[in-house]
């Protein structure tokens, strides 16, 4: 799984074959997005959710992605420890992505790697990503389950609003309840949900609250999750879901492809029709078009 995920990330030519092979196998697994603040507990929430699933024999594997580091060896570092329970189980594997300076780097090869994951034989694949709105892989886009953490203080409502959280959870957590002002940020959350136009029928997003260092409230955690998978696969919107998925996968590896053809890398097409788009001999949209000729 190791060596498949490092062929992901160096966007190796052998993935071709890689993903064909592995195709008839995936699809099985329940992807769980966990995403939030930095600091707001991500992956002390996710080792304790995995303790929770490995008590109902699941096979977990845990993607903790850093689209802001190039590197993984920070985000690495950090979850090793907070994650480190689970070090010595073989049925538990995580690893850190970091961007690694590729063009269209983790939108390509995140969905990759949860497909390496899938194929394995995990039951469940966790991906942990900082932040929502801003960052290069969206995981709203990407899981079938997504879980936003907040904490007290940190992501009040007014922010949490701002930062587009409020469209993209499935279930959310207010961890950190043992800090003050849970309650309050529990309270502002549920009202700011409940202000959504929903349809009948539709999912309503839970609130919950957790102490993910001491695992408080982290089997009502999972449960919640559970019942979310559970009402997906009976509603269709699974279905819809990966359909969702695939698409962004695939659109990102041809997005990926189209660059490196152009050579955006300070490639020669693009840089010539860069150049005479800046000098006013080519409009914008000529030149798009003269790249996707070529
Ligand atoms: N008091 C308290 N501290 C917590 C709780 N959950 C996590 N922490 C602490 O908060 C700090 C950050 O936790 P992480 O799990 O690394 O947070 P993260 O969201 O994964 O952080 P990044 O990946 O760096 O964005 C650590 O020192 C944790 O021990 C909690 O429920 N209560
Ligand atoms: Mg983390």
């Amino acid at each position: 799984m190791a060596r498949l995920i490092t062929l992901v990330e160096d966007a190796s030519p052998l993935l071709r074959e890689v993903m064909s092979a592995l195709g008839p196998h995936a699809g099985r697994a329940h992807v769980l997005g966990v995403t939030g603040a930095p600091g707001v507990g991500k992956s002390t929430t996710t080792n304790a959710l995995v303790t929770a699933m490995r008590r109902a024999e699941r096979r977990v594997g845990v993607l903790a992605v850093d689209p802001s580091s190039p590197f993984s060896g920070g985000a690495l570092l950090g979850d090793r420890v907070r994650m480190g329970d689970h070090a010595l189980d073989r049925d538990v594997f995580i690893r850190s992505m970091g961007a690694r300076g590729h063009l269209g780097g983790l939108a390509r090869s995140t969905p990759q790697a949860v497909r390496v994951l899938d194929a394995a034989g995990c039951d469940v694949v966790v991906v942990e990503t900082v932040g929502v709105g801003q960052s290069e892989v969206e995981v709203a886009g990407l899981a079938d389950t997504t879980l936003v953490l907040l904490a007290p203080g940190m992501g009040d409502g007014i922010q949490a609003a701002k930062a587009g959280v409020l469209e993209v959870g499935d279930v959310y957590a207010v961890n950190k309840a043992d800090r003050e002002g849970a309650d309050r940020t529990r309270r502002e959350l549920r009202t700011m949900l409940s202000m959504a136009d929903r349809p009948d029928g539709a999912w309503r997003p839970p609130v919950l609250q957790t102490v993910a260092s001491t695992g408080q409230g982290i089997d009502e955690l999972l449960a919640e999750i559970e019942r979310h998978a559970a009402w997906l696969a009976e509603s269709g919107g699974l279905a819809r879901r990966r359909t969702l998925r695939a698409r962004r996968e695939v659109e990102a590896i041809a997005l990926a492809s189209l660059r490196e053809r152009w050579g955006a890398d300070g490639g020669t097409a693009l840089d010539a029709l860069a150049d005479r788009v800046a000098n006013g001999d080519l409009d914008p949209y000529a030149a798009a078009d003269e790249l996707l000729d070529g």
